[in-house]
């Protein structure tokens, strides 16, 4: 099975760990914390070491169109970057993707968040906006199966990738089985006193729990 977790790098992760890592992992996502620990040039040599098919900036962006290129074109040594959808097309995320598609990169729009105090009665607004800007992929709530479900029946080409699981409380595996492409895992990989076994049985155990709701993933 291919493989379905993107590894959160939130803290400094050490070369020879995700040497060993690259193989179970299908992608990396850069956090705002690393860069601002590391600082973006230890950063960018940092991923040029490793051999990971995707690396996503994630710095939630949610700006003008003008600064959030001032961003990313700092950072064009990343496949593909994450903003929010709330702040809309127009001057904005229209920019931003317009530059990313130029540049073949890819956006992600946050689409629901993990935690419970995100707000979903204005999800009509961020699906209006998903259709319009029609990007490589979606954020959504591990923690939030029934919408991850109801995402993939009507964006069924655009890639879920869903954060929320272990600390936060999504078993690993279900967010998978309702429909998303990738889980999203961070500290319970990189706090573990062997981050390289721990994805390993992580892997085992999405794949177990993937064998069992086949047929149910919605296509
Ligand atoms: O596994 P964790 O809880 O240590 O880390 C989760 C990662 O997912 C961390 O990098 C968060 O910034 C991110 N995340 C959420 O936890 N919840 C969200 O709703 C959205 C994200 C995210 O990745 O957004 C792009």
């Amino acid at each position: 099975m291919k493989n379905r977790v993107i590894l959160a790098m939130d803290k400094y992760i050490p070369l020879e760990i995700l040497s060993e890592i690259e193989s179970e992992v299908y992608g990396l996502k850069i956090g705002l914390p690393l860069v601002l620990d590391l600082g973006l040039e230890k950063v960018r040599n940092l991923v040029k070491e490793v051999n990971i098919e995707e690396i996503i900036v994630d710095f939630k962006l949610a700006d003008i169109g003008y600064v959030m290129k001032s961003v990313v074109e700092k950072m064009l040594f990343a496949d593909s970057f994450i903003a929010h959808s709330f702040i809309g097309v127009k001057g904005s995320l229209d920019e931003l993707k317009s530059y990313l598609d130029e540049k073949g990169k890819g956006l992600y729009l946050v689409a629901s968040m993990s935690h419970s105090g995100w707000n979903n009665s204005f999800l009509s607004y961020i699906k209006e906006v998903i259709k319009e800007i029609n990007p490589k992929g979606i954020v959504i709530g591990a923690t939030k199966t029934d919408l991850i479900s109801s995402f993939k029946r009507e964006f069924s080409s655009i890639k879920i990738i869903s954060p929320g699981v272990g600390v936060q409380g999504a078993n690993y595996g279900d967010a998978i089985c309702a429909g998303a492409d990738f889980e999203i895992i961070g500290r319970s990989i990189y706090t573990a006193k062997d981050p390289v076994n721990q994805l390993k049985s992580i892997n085992k155990i999405i794949e177990d729990r993937v064998m069992n709701c086949k047929g149910r993933v919605p296509k």
